[in-house]
């Protein structure tokens, strides 16, 4: 079973890393897939620096599970993408009711458009629930500590910058 793991991962944090860890445990092949999301203006790091961080992140994630990783990029819709990499199921993280009125909103449209496609919501982990990646940039941007919350090398990538 291949699943897809739709996100703007500007930064990634271990908030997605959480998901990504338990996605494991339900897919043989993960595909974590950065997007656009038109709403998400200033990015912190371009489309290929996410790519990249993903790579060296889930390396070594990679190493303790049976689960095949494929990091790729999308623009357009995350149905169709989802279906040119033969996904069968979108995975995405729930932590509170503000993401489960947007989650089901785009899953009601997604299942209109892709009856063939099931969403699948993880719920977040305690330690990690209040964790978002908004915020994660917003404290980078005003020069913060933002170590609690995205792996190290993310913080690499952001020190030299
Ligand atoms: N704990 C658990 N889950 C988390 C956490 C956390 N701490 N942090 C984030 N998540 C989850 C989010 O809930 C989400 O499910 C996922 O991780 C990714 O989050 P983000 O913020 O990186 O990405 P989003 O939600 O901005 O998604 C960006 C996309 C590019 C995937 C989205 O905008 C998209 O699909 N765009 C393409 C156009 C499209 O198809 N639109 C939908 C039409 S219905």
């Amino acid at each position: 079973m291949v699943g897809f793991y739709p996100g703007s991962f500007d930064p990634l944090t271990n908030g997605h890393l959480d998901v990504i860890e338990r996605a494991c445990k339900l897919v043989d092949t993960l595909v974590v897939a950065v997007g656009i999301n038109p709403g998400k203006k200033n990015p912190l790091f371009v489309h290929e620096d996410r790519l990249q961080i993903l790579d060296q992140v889930l390396g070594p994630v990679g190493k303790r599970t049976d689960t095949e990783f494929k990091i790729v990029d999308f623009s357009g819709l995350m149905v169709n993408a989802a279906r040119e990499h033969g996904a069968k199921l979108i995975i995405r993280g729930l932590r509170d009711t503000t993401d489960y009125n947007y989650e089901m909103q785009m899953v009601g449209m997604n299942a209109q458009m892709a009856p063939d496609l099931q969403t699948v919501f993880l719920p977040s982990s305690p330690p990690v629930r209040h964790i978002s990646a908004t915020l994660v940039r917003q404290i980078a941007e005003m020069g913060g500590d933002i170590s609690a919350f995205v792996p190290q090398i993310v913080l690499k990538a952001l020190n030299s910058k």
